[in-house]
């Protein structure tokens, strides 16, 4: 079980100050005070709700306030209460403040004022005695409570990354969320566990990274079978294989039995089984190892994901196999005694480009969904916005780094094709 975590700035919203006023017309040329009250600062709210799975929006955007009050008007008026903020959370959450819990947030619903807005100021109406008949002034608000937060929350990842090491793990992890973690060309790059979100449609998963397993492993070899226990709480496993390995069977069965090895829970997990890399081969050569995993995975040739991280091929195929495997698995219940480990969640990534031809990309993820349904192609202007946005994500960049040629190339966003 991970631990996801992150820090958040509250302050509630100021008081509004209450108002020196008197009343003037022409019936009443020196009436007597009429300032009125200031609005109460809103509070912040932490509120649990079922519609949020993890606390990533909250390593993005890092300080909530509430509104102000309004300040008192004349007239005896007063100002309008500042709206409370509500910071909604996963069920879940604990919320402290230094050391101190000031909530623990289990249940759907449930909230937590965590900083008070600070009270309105009185009007000058108020001040009336013998001393001032005509009081010229009036109180200031208060300031609300401000305060420095974490935000806690235990979680289970949903997907297991799985393979030897070097089979690109964690080029996938980064590929298809935001994490960042350490890839390269040799063996134990990843040393603890990565986690990522991925966003697929409406399906939010979390995807954790782990050291790569070596035959032995489940006896201590490499970096032992330890970060297993990470996994055997997912929902589904995908397994990596590097379509470069001398023998996938081999590569596919040394990994396998060592998942048996380490639980019999592990060991029936469902499964998807990736070919990784498959971009460096030849298409003959591609489909002789396809065939040759599925005969080790006993499963169908056509249920052998092929997948290209670096290239981002496979990756869509990908993700819609194991929400699917996911949608049939079982939800597991975490263990009160279970350990944890601290993993931040990495925040979502939005979009992603997959090739399609020769310089032509189509641009997928909830953002690339977003912009393409939101954008009126018809008007120069919303395109015009559209490529700034995209330009500011680092699309064109991206493009840039995968080789495809400025001015020529085409990229598909929501059906409309847009040149670079
Ligand atoms: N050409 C190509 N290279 C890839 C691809 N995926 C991964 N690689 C390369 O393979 C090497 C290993 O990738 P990692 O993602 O670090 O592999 P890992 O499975 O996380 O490895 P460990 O953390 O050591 O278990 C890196 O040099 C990657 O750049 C791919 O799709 N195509
Ligand atoms: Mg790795």
């Amino acid at each position: 079980m991970f631990l996801d975590y992150t820090t958040v700035q509250v302050q509630a919203g100021r008081g509004g100050d209450g108002r020196v006023s008197f009343l003037r017309n022409r019936h009443n040329p020196r009436g007597g005070p009429d300032g009125g009250d200031g609005g109460r600062g809103g509070d912040v709210i932490v509120q649990a709700s079922h519609n949020s799975s993890t606390l990533s929006k909250y390593r993005v955007k890092k300080v909530w306030k509430a509104e102000m009050g309004v300040a008192g008007g004349p007239n005896k008026c007063s100002g309008k209460n500042g709206q409370d903020l509500i910071i909604i959370v996963p069920p879940g959450t604990i919320v402290r403040r230094g050391d101190d819990v000031i909530a623990d947030l289990t249940e759907d619903g449930q909230s937590a004022v965590v900083a008070r807005g600070g009270n309105g100021g009185r009007g000058n109406t108020h001040f009336v005695s013998s001393t001032y008949q005509a009081p010229k002034f009036a109180e200031l608000g208060l300031p609300g409570d401000a305060a420095e937060l974490v935000f806690e929350l235990k979680l289970i990842a949903d997907v297991g990354l799985v393979g030897l090491p070097n089979a690109g793990k964690s080029t996938l992890l980064s590929v298809v969320s935001s994490a960042r973690p350490k890839i390269a060309d040799y063996a134990f790059t990843t040393l603890t566990p990565n986690l990522g979100m991925v966003r697929y449609h409406d399906n939010e998963l979390i995807f954790a990274d782990i050291p790569g397993l070596i035959e032995g492993a489940s006896e201590g070899k490499g970096l032992g079978d330890e970060f297993l226990r990470h996994v055997e709480r997912t929902r589904a496993l995908v397994h990596l294989v590097d379509a470069t390995d001398e023998d996938v069977a081999k590569s596919f069965t040394t990994v396998r039995k060592e998942l048996a090895g380490y639980s019999e829970k592990l060991a029936h997990k469902p499964s998807v089984v990736v070919l990784s890399k498959s971009s460096y081969l030849l298409e003959d050569e591609l489909k002789l190892k396809r065939k040759q995993l599925a005969r080790a995975a006993k499963i169908k040739m056509a249920e052998v994901v092929l997948i290209s991280a670096q290239e981002h091929m496979g990756i869509d195929e990908l993700l819609a196999v194991t929400t699917r495997v996911i949608a049939e698995a079982p939800v597991y219940e975490a263990a009160e005694d279970e350990q944890i480990i601290d993993v931040p969640v990495e925040s979502v990534v939005d979009w992603y480009l997959e090739p399609e031809a020769d310089n032509r990309f189509v641009l997928k993820g909830n953002v690339a969904d977003r912009w393409g349904g939101r954008t009126n192609f018809q008007q120069d202007q919303a395109v015009e916005r559209l490529r700034r946005a995209m330009s500011r994500a680092g699309v064109f960049r991206r493009l840039k780094q995968l080789g495809a040629p400025e001015g020529k190339t085409t990229i598909i966003v929501g059906g409309h094709e847009l040149t670079w």
